[in-house]
């Protein structure tokens, strides 16, 4: 009976024939579904949200992802894939589903499982036999033995890896870059079972060039170890930014002298680390470890969450220089987004920094090409609109943009005796100031200037 059922899926998974459920159509689930559908799968994305639904239904997604109108619009035409606001419809029609609902923290840096919980609530009830179950959200360690698998066999009656299947398949794609990552990047498959890690692989396998099977367990710690190895990484590249603001160095150099040895790769500075993932999956890896006074994670979670209160000294400092008082001055901020080239401002590092330029007396505008958000500064309808009479110009997201800027031209339409911050450090500094810029970039000590 098992076995038949295994077999079952396996030939329904190269026959395309098994149907899917994707619930949280956000900017991982999106993907996932319509490289799903295009891989030949019926798949229903769920959505709580009936904007999102409304647009995949009409052939469109509400994320700004490169292709995903392409692949959405394709396979809405073909018929393989739908939306809908109704898990319970969805998971009736279908005999496998992927959860990529979010994870995030509360206020006190604890994971927030209830979109999971609830997702696995309509899971668990509706799930007929031989269903194929996968978690695609990132988790806390031990969350797939501890909660998810004894949650579904309670709800269902049935047991894992053998009356239904169960793997931990976690995300791995940059936004932006979503679907070719997808694709590329290796997927890990951790199980609860081997038939679990049989069926996950195989389905997978149609969309991902290369499958790795481990058990839920690891699969969940590697996962929250790329993150949080990614943020730990930048913070020591921030902090050695602000040693060499002291020592007088350029960090550019420095970190790029140092990563000429084989065996080293120091990310870049920043002005902050922002978005979905970094500034949260470092505190879910810590979530079940007893505190400890040795704890890197933590220590580059404050180097990092302090960097956008460094770009406001910096702004304060060069205003200075210039002979300007923060109150009333016109800042122009570039970039709410949280990294270059993306539409999306979760944890954006300009928020706290427009804020506290705000609280300060601070006149702030933004302007961002790609990104709505203006976190309550005045929004600009263009980038001229934006340092027209500014006395300052803060960089602070690294989009295309913002990378040619004709600075002579800048130059003009800015107040007498203009600054630029270089949260970035995209702006060559000798051309800045040769254009007669006051310029503080992020790492670059001027023993000599300041
Ligand atoms: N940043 C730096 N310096 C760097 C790299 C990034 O300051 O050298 C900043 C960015 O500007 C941004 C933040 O860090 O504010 C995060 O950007 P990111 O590009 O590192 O990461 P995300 O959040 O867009 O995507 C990450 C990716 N993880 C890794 O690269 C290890 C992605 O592969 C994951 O799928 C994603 O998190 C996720 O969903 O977990």
């Amino acid at each position: 009976m098992k076995s038949t059922s295994i077999k079952k899926l396996i030939k329904d998974i190269q026959a395309r024939s098994l149907r899917l459920t994707v619930i949280g159509s956000g900017y991982v689930g999106l993907p996932t579904a319509a490289l799903f559908a295009e891989a030949g799968f019926h798949v229903i994305a769920v959505d709580i949200k009936p904007e999102v639904v409304r647009a995949v239904s009409n052939g469109f997604s509400q994320i700004n992802e490169p292709h995903l109108n392409e692949f959405i619009s394709r396979n809405v035409q073909a018929g393989r894939l739908k939306a809908t606001s109704n898990p319970i419809e969805a998971l009736n029609q279908t005999n496998a589903v992927i959860i990529s609902v979010q994870t995030p923290i509360d206020q006190n840096k604890n994971p927030i499982l209830s979109f999971l919980m609830e997702a696995l609530e309509d899971v668990g009830k509706n799930m007929k036999r031989g269903t194929l179950v996968v978690i695609s959200s990132t988790v806390p360690p031990g969350t797939m033995l501890r909660k998810v698998k004894p949650k579904l066999e309670s709800l269902s009656g049935l047991n894992a890896d053998d009356e239904f299947y169960l793997a931990y398949v976690p995300e791995r794609i940059a936004p932006g870059k979503a679907l070719r990552e997808f694709v590329e990047s290796p997927r890990l498959v951790g199980s609860v079972g081997p038939n679990s890690t049989k069926i996950a692989a195989q389905l997978f396998k149609t969309v991902c060039k290369k499958v790795i099977e481990t058990d839920a367990a690891t699969a969940e710690i590697a996962k929250l170890a790329e993150n949080t190895f990614r943020d730990i990484n930048i913070a020591f590249a921030n902090q050695l930014a602000l040693i060499c603001e002291q020592s007088g160095v350029d960090v550019m150099e420095a970190i790029e002298l140092a990563n000429t040895h084989p065996r080293v790769n120091i990310h870049t500075l920043g002005p902050g680390v922002g978005g979905p993932c970094l500034p949260k999956d470092p505190y879910l890896l810590i979530n079940r470890t007893r505190p400890t006074k040795h704890d890197v994670i933590n220590a580059a979670r404050r180097i990092n969450d302090y960097m956008p209160k460094h770009i406001v000294k910096l702004i304060l400092e060069a205003l200075k220089k210039t002979g300007k008082n923060i109150r009333n001055s016109r800042i122009a901020i570039f970039g709410t987004a949280y990294k270059g080239n993306v539409d999306d401002s979760k944890l954006s590092p300009s928020k706290p920094i427009i804020h506290e330029l705000i609280k300060l007396g601070a006149k702030t505008t933004v302007y961002d090409p790609h990104c709505n958000e203006s976190f309550e500064a005045k929004k600009a309808k263009s980038l001229h609109d934006a340092i027209k009479d500014a006395d300052c110009l803060a960089i602070i997201t690294d989009h295309t943009e913002f990378k040619n800027l004709n600075l002579k031209e800048i130059k003009a339409l800015m107040n007498e005796k203009p600054a630029i911050i270089d949260g970035r450090r995209i702006i060559n500094p000798h051309i800045a100031e040769e254009s007669g810029f006051t310029y503080y970039g992020i790492g670059l000590g001027k023993p000599h200037k300041r």
